[in-house]
């Protein structure tokens, strides 16, 4: 039997669908932990909710916007620390965050007209900035407010201004992948074609699924530059919100992380017959193959393999330096959707570490397919693990790396784990040639800091423990 029962998840017994080992000759279809379901009551899941997937990974990293969230001001909480999407115009999305601070009393009176106030009094202390996306929440959904309603008046009273009204309160379910969706079709529906695109040369794509994350964004431009092609929106990190009201005009929709991104790119390609291409700027290996994907598209191959033999040769070296330290390391490789599949075989093949587990909070069953027959045989693959799960599981598997986010990299920390985190990255951009070698470098600081060897130490005895099984200095 392939599914993988935790002990401390025995009192739910739901659960033992949702992990399972990959066995040698197993049959992989058979082996799929269950997925993209809603959360089994009384796992406590690490999962965000649909509001979350829309606004936090979506909306947010469209740089020129006023991005403002109908609800408790909790909810806007996701700043720098989880979310390090920069932009290139001083981090405008970053750097200020907006709610209507819903109170009690708006609960049971309604909110609409404080929501409107808000609205207009944000554009009044941002002059420079004419566009803002509105976003429903739990609280505000609940009651009924009629935040399109509102989002009109003000672009009636208001004509130069723009709004995009997002509907995906947290409940909508099942995780941030719902809130994906909802906002991926929200925008076609309601931006694409309402702007005529700029079109500047022959070669013209969308860089779609892509959010900038510490810059990777900027080092991927770089590479379709040079082959000289037109970028004519990035869906969304540090993208503008106008471009992407014309991403109808280009030529070829060019698709990095389908897990989040690929419901608009199949839109576009419905509506108005726009190509889809996946690509991956994770990896030497894999970036090549989409700089050439990309470059035969066009007729452009040789510009593309100039730029891979630069790259290759300026970066290879380093890469190789890291490889020899790193290789046979474990690894549980533990982000949120589709880095998993993204990074399961290239960190092996590239860098030498044996992936020993995968994990995905929110990512559908095809991921989890992906995701395992990309990692090795042994693997321990979980689908919405919660906290207990993912502490059984280290103390079982002793990686001297995990690959996962802040909240079970501090618990990862307490038992001694290295953690790295694979969401916001410690030194990114982790994308391109240079990138991927900044995520070598970033896992061997991480595995051989002599900090990890102190951290074993037991003051209260007169001994200094060396090796526990987990990481080995070398
Ligand atoms: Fe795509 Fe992402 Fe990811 Fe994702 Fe995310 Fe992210 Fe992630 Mo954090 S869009 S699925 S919802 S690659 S925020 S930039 S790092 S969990 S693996």
């Amino acid at each position: 039997m392939p599914y993988h029962e935790f002990e401390c998840s025995t009192c739910i017994p739901e659960r033992k669908k949702h992990a399972v080992i990959k066995g040698p000759g197993e049959d992989l279809t058979s082996a799929l932990p269950e997925g993209y379901l809603n959360t089994i009551p009384g796992s406590i899941t690490e999962r965000g909710c649909a509001y979350c997937g829309a606004k936090h990974v979506i909306g947010t990293p469209m740089k020129d916007v006023i991005h403002l969230s109908h609800g408790p001001v909790g909810c806007t909480y996701d700043t720098w620390q989880t979310k390090r999407y920069i932009s290139d115009n001083d981090n405008f999305q970053l750097k200020y965050t907006y709610a209507s601070d819903m109170k009690e009393k708006h609960i049971v009176f309604g909110a609409e007209k404080m929501l409107k106030q808000n609205i207009i009094e944000a554009f009044k202390a941002f002059p420079e900035i004419k566009r803002m996306t509105l976003y429903q929440t739990c609280a505000s959904a609940l009651i009924g407010d009629d935040i399109n309603a509102v989002a009109q008046e003000v672009m009636d009273e208001m004509p130069e201004v723009d709004i995009f009204v997002c509907n995906s309160p947290g409940f909508r379910g099942p995780s941030q992948s719902g809130g994906h969706h909802t906002i991926n079709i929200a925008w076609i529906k309601d931006k694409v074609g309402t702007i005529e695109p700029k079109i500047t040369g022959d070669y013209v794509i969308n860089y779609v699924g892509e959010y900038n994350i510490q810059g990777d964004e900027v080092i991927m431009q770089d590479y379709f530059k040079r082959m000289g092609i037109q970028v004519l929106s990035t869906f969304t990190g540090n993208g503008s919100y106008d471009d992407l009201r014309a991403m109808h005009g280009a030529h070829l929709n060019v698709l990095e992380c389908a897990r989040s991104a690929e419901y608009i790119c199949n839109e576009l390609r419905v509506r108005y017959g726009i190509p889809r291409l996946d690509i991956d700027g994770f990896g030497f290996e894999p970036l090549a193959q989409s700089l050439r994907k990309v470059g035969l598209f066009f007729g452009i191959e040789d510009r593309a393999q100039k730029i891979i033999e630069e790259e290759t040769a300026r970066w290879k070296p380093e890469l190789d330096w890291y490889k020899e330290r790193l290789m046979g390391k474990k690894v549980c490789l533990w982000p949120g959707g589709s880095k998993l599949w993204h990074w399961a075989h290239v960190i092996h093949e590239e860098m030498g570490l044996d992936v020993v587990s995968v994990y995905t909070k929110f990512g559908h069953q095809q991921d989890m397919e992906k995701g395992i027959a990309r990692c090795e045989e042994g693997a321990l693959a979980i689908d919405d693990p919660n906290e207990l799960e993912s502490v059984e599981a280290m103390l079982k598997l002793k990686p001297d790396i995990i690959f996962t986010g802040k909240r079970p990299g501090e618990v990862a920390k307490k038992i001694r784990v290295p953690y790295l985190n694979a969401h916001a990255y410690h030194n990114g951009p982790y994308k391109g040639y240079e990138g991927w070698v900044r995520f070598a470098r970033d896992i061997y600081n991480a595995i051989y800091s002599p900090i990890h060897q102190l951290s074993f130490l037991d003051i209260s005895k007169d001994e200094i423990p060396t090796n526990q099984g987990f990481a080995t200095q070398q």
